[in-house]
């Protein structure tokens, strides 16, 4: 049903977009999570989302036509994010996941995966998201660590590799930042000492 709901879409960097959700669903299966309900849910994670025109009564189908059970559709539900949220919508998203240790598994795990393609992202959409990342996601996860007690190894595994990666695009980021700056300013210097030679002819 995913990969139907999804045909025709690409990720940013040019994959099928099903490619996203399988991967997404596989690295909780490779976290040792068995239970169908969040790996179904896991596959749908972005339909509700990007899949509107084929939904026509907006996922509802999934429980009355398709017989998912209703904590599937409740699970998609909370992860799908409306577009241009304010800081405060944003805190009440992020809340709603952590309150339930499945949505946050999937969000862990679909963070997982987004931050390993960050090259794809243009770049004031990267700078926002590693911010997003070190704002909510890291908090939200030592959230999950005190309250679900069995998806610690889970949570743990998902953190740490989310961290890590989060680190280094922020350090390229800042160095790479650092050389513009460092060109930027020797350019300046050269116009200045055209100018002077040009003055002096
Ligand atoms: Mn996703």
């Amino acid at each position: 049903m995913a990969k139907r709901l999804h045909e025709g879409q690409y990720r940013r960097g040019g994959d099928l977009y099903i490619i996203h959700p399988l991967k997404v669903c596989n690295t909780l299966i490779a976290c040792g999570m068995e239970d169908d309900t969040l790996l179904a849910a896991a596959l749908l994670h972005d339909v509700l989302e990007d899949c509107q025109d084929k939904l026509k009564n907006n996922g509802e189908e999934f429980v009355t036509e398709y017989g998912l059970s209703p904590e599937v559709l409740e699970i998609i539900t909370i992860l799908t994010k409306e577009s241009g949220l304010s800081e405060k919508d944003l805190q009440v998203y992020f809340d709603g996941i952590k309150n339930n240790g499945k949505t946050l598994l999937i969000k862990l795990s679909d963070r997982l995966h987004n931050s390993s393609t960050l090259y794809s992202f243009p770049y004031e959409k990267l700078v926002k998201y590693i911010d997003e990342t070190d704002r909510f996601i890291i908090p939200i996860a030592d959230y999950g660590n005190d309250y679900y007690p069995e998806y610690t190894n889970a949570i743990n595994l998902l953190k740490s590799n989310i961290f890590s990666l989060n680190r280094s695009m922020r350090i390229m980021l800042e160095k790479s930042e650092t050389e513009i700056n460092f060109l930027k300013k020797e350019i300046k210097e050269l116009k200045q000492d055209i100018e002077i030679l040009k003055k002096n002819k």
